[in-house]
């Protein structure tokens, strides 16, 4: 049973808000909103897998010799003050003993459908927010399955019979409380959270804990005497709104509870793309190439697994006083083929100042679905442009049809650019993909591997993309 409407908790200064608040005034029942998220995902992956690992301090991420960082951390590793996005170095300063794993992404994608699935038993509206932890509205279901708190047990219980891993649940009117929820009790969480609660809940919280408050936001609001996100509830919204604009509007709302957000399970990626920090700045304009090259197949590879093509290739490098550019250039078709992205990327390269760079990125944006037709009238008005386009790339999508095969088959990391076969040890950084080569590379791979390098040579003289692969 829900509690009373949260309008009656408001203290009196907040009433006016009450003509906001459709979940105060509504009849109807409150939405169930449910948060799932694994628990520490990759190390958990890595500690199923490897039990002699279980209690110990366990961490993925990239090589503490060089610039890695920590990617996840178990929280037997969290209690040496170690977490995401720490430099490994300075992780195992903190933990001599940590055991530090390199990440196997093939795993953790093929756990993430397999939790996706069971979230789909319950409801058609699942809306993924990364690998491991989604939104999920259970409204109108309640009939089938049981209410939000039923359903959180059983989908904590499924994901744990069949991937063996531990996930924490929030369950809420809506989305902003139901992550806060999932986060209150990590790990093996659960925590339901019903409107009679909502200010018992958010007001002790730091500010920070408010999606949208940066560590910036947070500094302002600090100076302001806001450390709550009760304080930031009994100020003023106009004085809110007039210091932080439509922000301010936004987080003054969420301090009330007040989401009107829907669980959209078709939620478009905005852009797919793969970024590097290197072990050592890196100014070799082959090696950074090379680098470019294996990235742009990676991001090609990951579109067209998920049906994805793109227009807008965006090259990011930072240099090694940290200073970061980004260079843009947009297609004409929309493209999901290594070579057509490396052919322009390598351009973009070329507009960046020749200084070290410390990290170097690529990016695919303005995706769309690979199913959606292609106008005609981009082809400057010959409607057999289409048609003589396909034919001059059929080789080049023969060619990728073989390697997503061979990928789909073998991993991943079975293909890399032939150019970077063959390297004994990585002179530098660029963990991931090097890390992930295997030692030989069967000839076929690099066979064709040198064809796509070479027919994207050409790929600039002719219009960028063929726009239909993977249909
Ligand atoms: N991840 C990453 N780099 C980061 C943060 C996360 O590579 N800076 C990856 C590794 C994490 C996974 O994403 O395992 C999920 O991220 P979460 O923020 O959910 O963190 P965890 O699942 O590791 O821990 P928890 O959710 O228990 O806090
Ligand atoms: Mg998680």
């Amino acid at each position: 049973m829900l509690g009373p409407p949260f309008c009656e908790e408001l203290p009196p200064t907040q009433e006016f808000l009450a003509d906001s608040l459709p979940l105060a005034m509504s009849t109807e029942p409150a939405p169930s909103i449910l948060h799932v998220d694994m628990d520490a995902f990759y190390a958990s992956v890595e500690v199923r897998d490897n039990p002699s690992l279980a209690g110990l301090p366990v961490c993925v991420g990239g090589p503490a010799s060089g610039r890695g960082v920590i990617s996840a951390a178990s929280y037997e590793a969290r209690k040496f003050g170690v977490h995401s996005a720490l430099p490994s170095a300075e992780a195992r300063r903190r933990c001599p003993d940590l055991v530090l794993l390199p990440p196997d992404f093939d795993k953790y994608t093929s756990v993430s459908r397999q939790v996706m699935a069971i979230f789909r038993r319950y409801t058609p509206l699942v809306e993924p927010l990364s690998l491991d932890e989604a939104f999920l509205d259970i409204t109108g279901t309640e009939r089938l399955f049981g209410d939000g708190e039923e359903v959180g047990h059983m989908i904590r219980a499924d994901i744990l019979r069949e991937t063996g891993l531990v996930a924490s649940v929030g369950v809420a009117p809506t989305k902003f409380l139901a992550k806060i929820a999932s986060d209150l009790n990590k790990p093996d969480g659960f925590c339901v959270i019903r409107p009679a609660e909502i200010r018992d809940v958010l007001d002790p919280l730091p500010v920070s804990k408010i999606f949208g408050v940066g560590p910036r936001m947070t500094q302002k609001l600090n100076a302001l005497g806001v450390q709550t996100v009760g304080d930031l509830a009994s100020l003023q919204r106009e004085d809110v709104s007039s210091r932080f604009g439509a922000t301010g509007i936004w987080i003054h709302d969420l301090a009330h509870g007040i989401d009107n957000r829907r669980v959209n399970p078709k939620r478009e990626e905005k852009s797919h793309g793969m970024e590097r920090t290197f072990a050592a700045d890196l100014s070799d304009q082959a090696e950074l190439r090379q680098f470019l090259l294996s990235f742009c197949e990676e991001v090609a590879f990951t579109l067209r697994d998920k049906g994805l093509r793109g227009r807008t290739v965006t090259l990011k490098a930072r240099f090694g006083d940290f200073r970061t550019v980004t260079r843009s250039k947009t297609l004409d078709y929309p493209t999901n083929l290594g070579p057509r992205i490396f052919a322009i990327a390598k351009e973009l390269l070329q507009r960046v100042d020749q200084q070290p760079l410390r990290l170097l990125g690529v990016s695919v944006s303005r995706l769309e679905d690979v199913r959606r037709p292609q106008q005609q009238s981009l082809f400057n008005g010959n409607p057999s442009g289409r048609d003589q386009w396909m034919e001059s790339n059929s080789r080049l999508i023969r060619a990728t049809e073989s390697l997503d095969r061979l990928r789909k088959r073998h991993g991943r990391g079975i293909v890399i650019p032939g150019s970077l076969v063959g390297r004994a040890q990585p002179s530098r950084g660029a963990e991931q993909v090097l890390e992930q080569a295997p030692e030989a590379q069967p000839d076929l791979t690099n066979s064709l591997l040198e064809r796509l390098e070479q027919e994207s040579e050409g790929g600039n003289k002719t219009p960028p993309s063929e726009g239909e692969y993977g249909a």
